[in-house]
């Protein structure tokens, strides 16, 4: 079988006001979608979260990938690397977001193989990983602070029409109250068990508060996350651990780096995870040596690919690491690649992070994919047992044309809401 085309497809999808550390999420979201084309006629699919570099970086790909034969994974990624070069520093410090781009091209390139394998053979992708050790992926409820409005244009409009979920998620989230009110309304809708809350938006106590109200209104048998994205102080940090231990399932990259975070579990006993400090095969060595964190959070856009997750969780159990799944705004490829990822990896204990239900738009057939009392029962079709729907990815290309965007920007977009905000590495 040899791959005959590659189409790379840059997509907005609509993303409501979210706020973070970074400041806010624009009113759309970026991903890039891949399709390979095999001399057989299948094709197979992946997705990445999207930027023109992105797009520009799987184009000049794509020139290597075709002509290549599908399972033939590491002879794509070598074409790739010598294609686009080896990738550069993390500089994981000064983003919230990983920029290596080969790990993310390769990420795309990969699954859409898996997806094209899985249906050349008749298998879904899960078994080209090792085989399911669970049938159902459960998922976190992953709260955001947030203002008032849908997202999808300047302005934060809302639909005075919607119900359920789709009204709730309109609405303001910006204290204690707020945060309960949004946690309810997301696990009556999708039946999520765990929830995690993106810190790092308001002053440390107030996020202290909407975890103890969770604790409060959920009871003591919900696990809790809290994730700041690195932006307080070793002081912050501590304080606000020791108010929240016994409370929380695990501390989300509360500092910044491997040292400091090390230190954190020095003086607190909450089990720590990251996103953030431990982000590549690079980082392991000083992950052990200073034992930065309890968990890794895996991801397989950042990790470069479902069979580099596949190793990360072996190291994790080598080395006495929980592992847990990270997530961005992201579409139902995605979804279904961090379905087949977790279903065949049995150290994967934790509900994976997704931030699917603040989307609402699809790229893939029969629309929006269903949670199953918080969890997604994985597809025993072959591939990833997903279709693209062609008229979709058209609509939400031109929607990506017409939005103007070119890369994810929080700080840009926070600042039109508040003039002169920045970014600051530590802020609380
Ligand atoms: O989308 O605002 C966001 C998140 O903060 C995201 O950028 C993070 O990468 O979800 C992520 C995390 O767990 O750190
Ligand atoms: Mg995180």
């Amino acid at each position: 079988m040899k791959i005959t085309e590659m189409h790379v497809t840059p997509i907005a999808i609509s993303d409501p006001p979210l706020l973070n550390a970074a400041g806010l999420h624009a009113p759309y979201a970026l991903r890039t979608i891949v399709e390979i084309v095999a001399d057989n006629g299948i094709y197979g699919l992946g997705e990445v979260p999207g930027s023109a570099a992105t797009t520009a970086a799987l184009e000049a790909a794509g020139e290597v990938v075709i002509g290549q034969d599908p399972f033939q994974l590491n002879a794509i990624n070598a074409a790739i690397q010598q294609r686009l070069g080896p990738d550069g520093a993390a500089n994981r410090d000064q983003t919230p977001w990983n920029p290596r781009r080969l790990t993310h091209i390769f990420s795309a390139v990969e699954v859409a193989c898996f997806d094209l394998m899985g249906k050349a053979v008749g298998r879904p992708v899960c078994d080209l990983l090792g085989g399911r050790v669970r049938d159902r992926v459960p998922f976190s409820a992953y709260l955001f602070y947030k203002f008032k409005g849908a997202g999808g244009a300047l302005g934060f409009g809302t639909d005075p029409n919607a119900t359920g979920w789709a009204a709730a998620r309109q609405k303001a989230a910006l204290d204690p109250d707020g945060i309960v009110a949004e946690a309810q309304a997301m696990c009556d809708a999708f039946g999520f068990k765990s929830i995690k809350l993106k810190g790092g938006a308001m002053p440390p106590d107030e996020e202290a508060d909407a975890i103890l109200a969770m604790y409060e209104a959920f009871g003591p048998g919900t696990p809790l996350r809290l994730d700041p994205n690195a932006i307080w102080s070793m002081e912050t940090a501590v304080r606000i651990g020791k108010r929240l231990e016994g409370v929380l399932e695990y501390y989300e990259d509360p500092v910044r780096g491997q040292e400091a975070m090390a230190e954190v579990g020095k003086a607190v006993t909450i089990p720590r995870a990251t996103n953030m400090c431990t982000t590549s095969f690079d980082d392991i060595p000083g992950s052990v040596r200073l034992h930065s964190e309890d968990i890794i959070l895996s991801d397989h856009h950042f990790w470069g690919g479902l069979r580099a997750s596949i190793e990360l969780a072996r190291i994790c159990r080598t080395f006495g690491r929980g592992l847990s799944m990270h997530s961005n705004s992201h579409a139902g490829i995605s979804l279904a690649a961090m379905a087949h990822l977790a279903a065949a990896t049995p150290n994967l204990t934790y509900a994976c992070d997704t931030h699917y239900p603040w989307q609402s738009e699809e790229v893939i057939q029969g629309g929006r994919m269903q949670f199953d009392d918080g969890a997604i029962v994985v597809s025993g079709e072959p591939g990833l047992g997903i279709e693209l729907d062609r008229q979709a990815l058209a609509q939400l290309h031109e929607q990506y044309k017409a939005c103007g965007l070119t890369a994810r920007n929080d700080e840009v977009e926070m600042q039109k809401v508040q003039p002169g905000w920045q970014f600051m590495a530590t802020r609380w």
